[in-house]
């Protein structure tokens, strides 16, 4: 029998379980799949701890995401196109769901699908290669709970390990001798602890721009946020500046590009991550910044020189969960031979076309209806249920306007489902009031 090895259990390695859980609903003969995943529960950077550098097996904690993390762009954007908020939840709900609404909606969907038993948790993959003789991928995995480590044979690989974890680091002058915390995005989770603070923020995109309204929100003195390439640009709050790219720091005191100096108690590098998989052989590693067309993945998906490895996820996000799926059901349906491929030649050329599309990109909106489009055509190749990706990106350019109009605010207005043609209603708090964030309070109709 074929057997397909699936690599992490967060949004990605989820759709591809339930990609196949659907085609055996639906009477198909689907392969034997085990999905690996090396934390103790599913659902990848939604499946948050409060632990940071190594987790209790000294494993590198994936977890990027932070305490009061609410969605960065509207729910109307990501839905699933089989599981609506509203079959999930029972009602409609607000567009920016914080992290456990999240949470509790991507694992509506694979509790439903019953899909939980084809994971082994505890379980990270240490090593993958291919064995060109035989034709098969030895994956080689340590099971933490029984302290072993062991070695498989599988016919296809499933890589869907992230790619927002292994932070980059940059190094500064006088960062050594600083006097004051200084930690990347990765190791963020309490604004509290920033409270009172002068905060320097090094970066200018989701995380610099999210960190630091989280410590504005949270009541940090101020926010200096500091640029490479170009200042975000919106209407901040009297406390908060943007400045030239940091030069050096003595004791306390940051001087930038221009000469300008500022107090800080805290360094924040929102500097981005790398695609880091240290598990997988150099012949069938992914090297790739984040773009929306990664190098050498057909489809944004297959492996161009082995068509039996693929990757989910591993471009730049604007869309993400719908994304997810599209790739699986397009994943499953090679695996299960529905779809052709075409010659390695004609995949590099496909994939050098698309990439030189993305170059020439105008603007966010016109990333945004590329990645829509790539979605889109990845749609109609299987039977996962279309939804008008018109309305999403409708959604994501209404959620661009709100920010432009003010950032603070963006998250109180609603939008319309793709799925289910339904207005989300107004939060009942305004985001900058709303400090309990927990699923109850969210759910809440009245405030
Ligand atoms: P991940 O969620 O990273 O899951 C990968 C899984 O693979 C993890 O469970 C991990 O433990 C496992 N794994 C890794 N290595 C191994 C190994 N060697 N062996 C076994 N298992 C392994 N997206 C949105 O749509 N909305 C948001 O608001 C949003 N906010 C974000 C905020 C932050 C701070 C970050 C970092 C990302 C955010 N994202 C957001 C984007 C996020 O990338 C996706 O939502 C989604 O989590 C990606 O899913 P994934 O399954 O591809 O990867
Ligand atoms: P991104 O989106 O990859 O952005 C990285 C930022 O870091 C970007 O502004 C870069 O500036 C900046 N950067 C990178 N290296 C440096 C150095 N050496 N010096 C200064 N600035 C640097 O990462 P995020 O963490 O913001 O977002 C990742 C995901 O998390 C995203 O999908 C969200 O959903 C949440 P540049 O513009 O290149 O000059």
């Amino acid at each position: 029998m074929t057997r397909v090895a699936i690599i992490g259990a967060g949004p990605s390695g989820l759709a591809q379980l339930r990609a196949f859980q659907s085609a055996k609903e639906k009477g198909a003969d689907i392969p034997e799949i085990v999905c690996f995943e090396k934390q103790s529960n599913w659902g990848g950077l939604w499946n948050y701890t409060w632990r940071t550098g190594l987790d209790e097996y000294g494993e590198p904690v994936h977890c990027s995401m932070y305490r009061y993390l609410w969605s960065n762009g509207p729910k109307e954007g990501l839905e699933f196109a089989d599981y609506s908020f509203e079959e999930h939840f029972g009602k409609p709900i607000a567009s920016y769901p914080p992290r456990a609404v999240l949470f509790d909606y991507i694992e509506g969907r694979v509790k439903k699908a019953g899909v939980r038993d084809m994971i082994r948790f505890n379980s990270p993959v240490r090593h993958v290669t291919y064995d060109d003789e035989e034709g098969v991928f030895r994956v080689t995995v340590k099971d933490h709970e029984k302290d072993e480590e062991y070695t498989e044979d599988f016919d296809y690989v499933i890589v869907a390990s992230g790619h927002f974890s292994t932070p980059n680091v940059p190094d500064f002058e006088g960062l050594d001798a600083f006097n004051g915390r200084v930690l990347h995005a990765h190791d963020f989770r309490d604004a509290l602890e920033f409270k009172d603070k002068d905060i320097l923020i090094i970066g200018t995109s989701y995380s610099a721009e999210d960190i630091g309204s989280q410590c504005w929100k949270y009541g940090c003195k101020s926010v200096t946020v500091s640029h490479r390439t170009a200042p975000m640009g919106y209407k901040w709050p009297d406390n908060w500046e943007e400045v030239p790219l940091l030069q050096k720091v003595e004791k306390n005191t940051a001087t930038f590009k221009d000469g300008s100096q500022k107090h800080v108690d805290a360094i924040i590098l929102c500097t981005g991550y790398l695609h880091h998989f240290p598990f997988m052989a150099e012949d069938l590693k992914l090297k790739t910044n984040n773009r929306l067309y990664p190098v050498n993945l057909y489809n944004g998906v297959v492996w161009e020189y082995n068509p039996k490895l693929m990757y989910l996820g591993m471009q730049d996000q604007w869309y993400t969960f719908n994304m997810f799926d599209a790739q699986a059901w397009y994943a499953r349906d090679v695996v299960m031979g529905r779809i052709d491929l075409p010659s390695q030649e004609e995949m590099h050329a496909d994939i050098d076309h698309w990439r030189e599309v993305e170059d020439n990109l105008e603007d966010d909106y016109a990333a945004i209806r590329f990645q829509g489009d790539y979605t889109m055509r990845l749609m109609a190749l299987t039977d996962y249920p279309d939804f008008d990706v018109s309305e999403s990106n409708e959604a994501f350019f209404q959620w661009k306007k709100h920010k432009k109009e003010n950032i603070m605010t963006f998250r109180n207005h609603g939008y319309k489902s793709a799925l289910t043609g339904t207005m989300a209603p107004e939060h009942h708090t305004p985001w900058k009031d709303a400090l309990d964030d927990s699923l109850e309070s969210y759910l809440q109709t009245e405030s």
